[in-house]
């Protein structure tokens, strides 16, 4: 059986022989694997490949390979919130996350065109949450530090290929990895689940909509998963399907914002203090500064019609968007 390889997986093999250290040959190697078709012709070649990149990894992992560099992986927070997107390749998760932040990170119709996480900021209203656009996960293989991103952050955005006709097995390799690393989608209070596993918030993101094969894939992956997964879809340019995945990323996050006062001036609504929802006015206090945590006497709370200048005691749940001005 001929092995049917693209220019595409050629390409690769360029980047694999000219490569000048282990990473840049490790990354070759994997968009190889990942690009290359799947049957019974290309098995021996896979193995190969997985074989290689076995080899390499070991010796990255023991620091001798030549032309190893330590690079960071971790991504400093910023913003009300962190949010990691998250789907097999070539899905759209890169031009998704252009689309709800400033950035304009490369997109391209061949797997793997982004190697390292991107970090950019989505405003939302007044505030500015981080996504978090990483390279493809897939059952073959996944860059090492892909793990701790994921555990890390307060959600997922979990993108799915609407034109693909692999949309299923791609829900279904999103839910093995998770699963391999012990996490698990959270989805009420009283799922029952190992406790020792990590629960994440996640949303998920049917791509390509504009594209015509989509419309049936829709209703093949309803009909699988329509009483378990609210799917948001979205197609080119669709402005108001981006509005709408912002505000559900936002309540999504659970989070409340609070802006303070002071005593004879007006609010500050330039920089809202962010907490999680159902903290108290002391945690508030607490994040003011902790010389209110330990002196308060009461507080005074605006908002909307319901709170006008209302005395409130410690234990008083904060709602978002609530004026708040602390007395000692
Ligand atoms: N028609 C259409 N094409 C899309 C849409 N979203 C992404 N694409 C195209 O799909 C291809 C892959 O998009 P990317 O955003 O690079 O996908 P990715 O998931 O980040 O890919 P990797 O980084 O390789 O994992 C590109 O050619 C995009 O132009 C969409 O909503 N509609
Ligand atoms: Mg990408």
């Amino acid at each position: 059986m001929p092995a049917n390889l693209t220019p595409q997986y050629y390409a690769a093999e360029e980047r694999y022989k000219a490569a000048k250290d282990d990473r840049e040959k490790m990354k070759a190697l994997k968009a190889m694997l990942g690009i290359m078709p799947k049957h019974k012709g290309t098995e021996k070649l896979q193995a190969e490949i997985k074989r290689k990149i076995a080899l390499l990894r070991e010796e990255l992992e023991s620091g001798k390979g030549k032309g190893t560099h330590r690079i960071s992986y971790r991504v400093d927070r910023e913003g009300a919130g962190q949010v990691a997107v998250v789907g097999t390749p070539n899905v759209g998760k890169t031009m998704l996350v252009n689309s709800m932040t400033n950035a304009a990170f490369e997109t391209a119709d061949y797997p793997f065109t982004t190697r390292m996480f991107q970090p950019a900021m989505m405003p939302y209203e007044d505030l500015q949450i981080q996504l978090i656009d990483l390279p493809p996960i897939s059952m073959e293989h996944m860059e090492n530090w892909m793990p701790s991103i994921i555990v890390n952050s307060d959600a997922l955005l979990i993108v799915i290929d609407l034109a693909s006709d692999d949309l299923l097995e791609e829900v279904d390799t999103i839910f093995s990895i998770l699963n391999h690393h012990k996490m698990y989608l959270f989805q009420s209070e009283d799922q029952e689940y190992d406790e020792r596993w990590l629960a994440k918030k996640a949303l998920f993101v049917g791509s390509k909509l504009d594209r015509p094969e989509s419309t049936d894939n829709l209703k093949i992956f309803n009909e699988f998963y329509a009483d378990s997964i609210h799917l948001h879809t979205i197609g080119l340019d669709d402005a108001e399907a981006v509005e709408r995945l912002k505000a559900d990323i936002f309540r999504m996050l659970d989070i409340v914002r609070i802006y303070s006062k002071r005593p004879g001036y007006a609010a500050d609504f330039s920089n809202p203090f962010v907490l999680p929802a159902g903290s108290d006015l002391l945690a508030f206090a607490g994040i003011v500064h902790h010389d209110f945590e330990e002196n308060l006497k009461y507080a005074r709370v605006w908002n909307s019609d319901k709170y006008q200048g209302q005395r409130i005691t410690r234990d008083y749940i904060l709602h978002d968007k609530d004026v708040i001005e602390l007395h000692m």
